[in-house]
């Protein structure tokens, strides 16, 4: 009884202390349970109404808005004549059968199709990254409520990612987005409601799209330029939308299949054995001409603690882990170009592994890494103009702290 109401009065007294109004507040909370207790936010909550429902496939664009309507009409004629495949929830067993075993919409779902023919005029789908020895690191379905021991275990590595984020995710829990960019990884789109893109009509799939980038742009300031479609389900015709709307298309040719564990017999232990393939397969030299993408994701707790307790023999394995951009040399990855990453020789020149003492203080050796400011100065800029927020202040950020600091309380 009394170690209950000591364990109450503790709960009372750290609930007291946190700051649920800022990024910094969210990401410094520790206990998953407090991490996932809902919050409202303002800018959110005042354009909820310009958004679809939270997690409800998105069918149609708002006739009131016109900003989306211009755009969907403007690619609308020269969609692709291809018609939507099986249901939202994946069930191709009423399609599959009629559809040509040349699969001609270069359906990935079909027989992973990632390069479209030349005559559709469409980029093949990213699936591996050019530098080699490099593994091209992300994370699907964020931002997860509970993510902080995750990215704080990143950020004492130096390491930044891509982080493939869902727009209903990101309405619910925009600090743990704008996290994202305060840490200096890069976000692309993962749809707004998570289901399989090739059964959306052209303008539904418009909009799961468009409006999980308006909802990112609304909470961090920074527009995507690339969205990986969930499950993998792209054809020619989503591709085409993905890219009138600028998004590059990115999948994977390795999967962790940590999504997995508990349904279709796949075990926590077939989840190593693949980390333990990919591995091996550095050594193997099978990237030797071209580094791999992994699918994995920043779905729970299992997930994210397996890539955790994977992280240290990926980094001795591979010569190189970085996000896909910068694996890329895409050094504006948003649409809002003063954004800017570093490129890859950059990015593994400042690459340092040093580990933050506390927030907005650094030991000397991460000072090297403050180019990556380049980024979370920036970003910072970004963050502070959307949201008014005070932000959490990691190396990358100090050199904008000193244009910021005026108008912060820090
Ligand atoms: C647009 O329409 C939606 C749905 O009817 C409504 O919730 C929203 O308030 C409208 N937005 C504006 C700016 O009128
Ligand atoms: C898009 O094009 C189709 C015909 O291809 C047409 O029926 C539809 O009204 C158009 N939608 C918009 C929003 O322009
Ligand atoms: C990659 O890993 C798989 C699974 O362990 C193995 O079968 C294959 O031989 C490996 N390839 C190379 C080049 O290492
Ligand atoms: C986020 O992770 C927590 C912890 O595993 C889990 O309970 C929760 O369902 C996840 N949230 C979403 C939206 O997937
Ligand atoms: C998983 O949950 C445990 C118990 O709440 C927590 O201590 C741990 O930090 C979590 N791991 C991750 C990666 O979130
Ligand atoms: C960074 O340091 C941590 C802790 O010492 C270690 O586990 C990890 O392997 C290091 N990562 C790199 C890329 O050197
Ligand atoms: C990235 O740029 C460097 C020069 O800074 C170049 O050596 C490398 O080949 C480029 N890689 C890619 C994938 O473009
Ligand atoms: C970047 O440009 C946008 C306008 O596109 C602006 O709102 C933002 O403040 C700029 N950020 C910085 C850091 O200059
Ligand atoms: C190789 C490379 O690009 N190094 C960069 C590391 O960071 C310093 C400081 O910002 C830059 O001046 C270097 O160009």
């Amino acid at each position: 009884m009394l170690s209950l109401l000591l364990g109450a009065l503790a709960l009372t007294g750290a609930a007291s202390a946190q700051d649920r109004t800022t990024e910094s507040g969210e990401a410094a909370i520790t206990d998953p349970s407090t991490e996932c207790t809902a919050y409202a936010y303002a800018p959110v909550t005042a354009a909820k109404a310009n958004f679809p429902e939270i997690w409800t496939p998105v069918t149609a664009i708002y006739p009131n808005d016109t900003a989306a309507y211009a755009k969907f009409t403007a690619m609308n004629a020269s969609i692709p004549d291809i018609s939507p495949k099986g249901t939202m929830a994946g069930d191709f067993s009423n399609f599959t059968p009629t559809y040509p075993a040349t699969d001609p919409d270069c359906w990935w779902t079909y027989h992973q199709c990632t390069t479209p023919s030349a005559a559709s005029g469409l980029s093949p789908d990213v699936a591996s990254v050019p530098e080699p020895r490099t593994l091209g690191y992300g994370f699907d379905d964020g931002p997860n409520c509970s993510h902080n021991a995750f990215y704080d275990y990143l950020t004492e590595n130096e390491q930044k990612a891509t982080m493939f984020y869902i727009g209903s995710n990101v309405m619910d829990w925009p600090l743990e987005a704008q996290r994202a960019v305060a840490d200096g990884h890069q976000i692309c789109v993962h749809t707004w409601s998570h289901r399989y893109m090739t059964s959306f009509s052209n303008e539904g799939a418009f909009g799961e799209l468009y409006y999980t980038m308006q909802a990112i742009k609304l909470v961090t300031g920074v527009t995507p330029t690339c969205w990986r479609p969930p499950f993998g389900d792209v054809d020619n015709r989503i591709r085409y939308i993905a890219s009138q709307l600028g998004l590059e298309t990115i999948l994977w040719k390795y999967d962790s299949n940590d999504w997995k564990v508990g349904t279709d017999g796949i075990t926590a232990q077939d989840v190593q054995q693949n980390y333990d393939n990919l591995i091996a397969n550095v050594s193997g030299g099978l990237f030797d001409t071209q580094g791999a993408i992994m699918l994995t994701h920043e779905l729970n707790n299992y997930t994210m603690q397996v890539a955790m307790d994977n992280y240290p023999a990926l980094a001795r394995a591979f010569d190189h882990i970085v996000p896909i951009a910068v694996a890329q040399n895409k050094t504006t990855p948003y649409v809002e170009t003063n954004y800017t990453f570093q490129n890859f020789a950059s990015y593994i020149a400042n690459h340092t592994n040093a580990t933050v003492v506390s927030d907005g203080s650094v030991s000397a050796s991460a000072g090297a890494s403050a180019v990556s400011g380049g980024s979370g100065s920036q970003s910072t800029g970004a963050i502070g103009k959307s949201a008014g927020v005070a932000l959490r202040v990691p190396a990358s950020l100090a050199l904008g702290l000193v244009v910021l600091g005026a108008a912060l309380c820090l």
